[in-house]
């Protein structure tokens, strides 16, 4: 926290500075919240030091953000919405920066916490799960405009579900703490479904689908749902906001938001995916969504929910392999739990392909009839 203390003087924060205390929510970046008071009334903000270690370009996730949150802000405002509470706002520092580069190299930023809202990290009412949706859907809506080329790639080749294979199969290779032999059975796993891994790569390099500005780490946890109505507000986490496939940002929410666990559930006999759950958040997703996306990307939203839950367990598994470089982790074998939970839904998503699929073509049938 002593670092804090002369972070924060560089923030346009208002009010008097009371004090701060770390958020443990996320695996990648370090997280504050500072509370200050103005006018006898608490205020508190978000102070996050951006990990370098995996945000290689930290001005260019800035800049992505700030062009981002802007257009964000125009279109709620044009359409008569509260900006205060339907837009992130990155608070700049006392020169005008959105972001502050301390001495020691580190990027820190800055934004409004929205007060009566909170995240979930497991959906507690199935209508937060739909209204999770919703949000997403109107996050890719609200950008559909956006000049996707203008934003930074921030992460290369984010998902891309098939490079995501190589890299775990080059550290099997060079097994850095002799952990590969202990999960061969979950590398097996993964290298019977290899074929598949360039499924939407491949449709978007053929231009099958479109490159659209993605959010691409749809996970519940980064929509702030309001206390009282229970719907969504606004999407938080924009870190990896890139050119994606809308099929990233579908399936990566049903496969945290919609299992029957956590993402780190270690007893397996929890984990599964949950139809009631997946119904909701299609509802939700698809009464935004339905009236921009193309054939082929309605087609394969079943089968992008297995694939971004099978990259994401490659991704946990790598890491484990690596010695736990990139997630944070709270346990040994923290990432390996990780990796076991999404194998898991994986075959359970398999067993439940054809549900989903027929629960897509109900939802987009009944809203078919609604709009006759
Ligand atoms: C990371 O930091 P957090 O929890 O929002 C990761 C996502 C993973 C997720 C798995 C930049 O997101 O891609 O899906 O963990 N973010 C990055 O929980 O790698
Ligand atoms: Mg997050």
């Amino acid at each position: 926290m002593k670092r804090l203390r002369e972070i924060v003087p560089h923030f346009s924060f208002e009010g008097e500075y009371v004090g701060a205390e770390v958020c443990t929510d996320g695996h990648i970046n370090d997280t504050f919240f500072v509370y200050y008071r103005v006018h006898d009334k608490p205020v508190r903000y978000v102070l996050q030091c951006i990990n370098q270690h995996v945000f290689r370009d930290p001005e260019g996730v800035m800049a992505n953000i700030e062009a981002v949150t802007r257009h964000l802000r125009k279109k709620v405002i044009e359409q008569g919405g509260d900006p205060s509470r339907r837009a992130m706002r990155v608070i700049p520092t006392v020169t005008g920066y959105s972001f502050f580069r301390s001495v020691g190299g580190e990027y820190w930023r800055a934004y409004d916490f929205i007060e009566g809202a909170r995240t979930y990290e497991q959906v507690e009412d199935p209508i937060h799960f739909y209204h999770s949706g919703r949000t997403f859907g109107q996050f890719q809506y609200l950008l559909s405009d956006f000049p996707a080329d203008t934003l930074h790639e921030t992460i290369e080749r984010f998902h891309d579900t098939r490079k995501r294979l190589g890299d775990l199969l080059n550290v099997i290779e060079t097994d850095p703490k002799g952990r590969a032999a202990g999960v061969r059975e979950e590398i097996d796993f993964i290298l019977a479904r290899s074929h598949e891994t360039g499924v939407i790569v491949d449709l978007l390099a053929a231009e099958e689908i479109p490159l659209r500005v993605t959010h691409n780490d749809t996970k519940l946890n980064n929509v702030m749902i309001d206390d009282e109505t229970g719907e969504g507000i606004c999407v938080l986490d924009l870190d990896t906001v890139m050119p994606g496939s809308a099929l990233y940002d579908f399936g990566d929410a049903i496969r945290f938001g919609a299992s029957t666990a956590r993402e780190d559930e270690p007893n397996l006999d929890l984990v599964s995916l949950d139809l009631e759950l997946f119904t909701a958040f299609t509802q939700g997703y698809l009464s935004m969504a339905k009236g921009f996306l193309n054939r082929v990307e309605l087609d394969h939203l079943a089968f992008s929910v297995k694939l971004m839950t099978l990259e994401t367990g490659m991704r946990f598994l790598t890491d484990y392999i690596d010695g736990d470089r990139y997630f944070r982790v709270e346990r040994p074998d923290h990432n390996l739990d990780r990796a076991r939970t999404q194998l898991k839904l994986v075959a359970d998503m398999e067993a439940k392909m054809m549900r989903m699929e027929a629960i897509i073509r109900d939802v987009l049938n009944d809203g078919l009839k609604e709009g006759a």
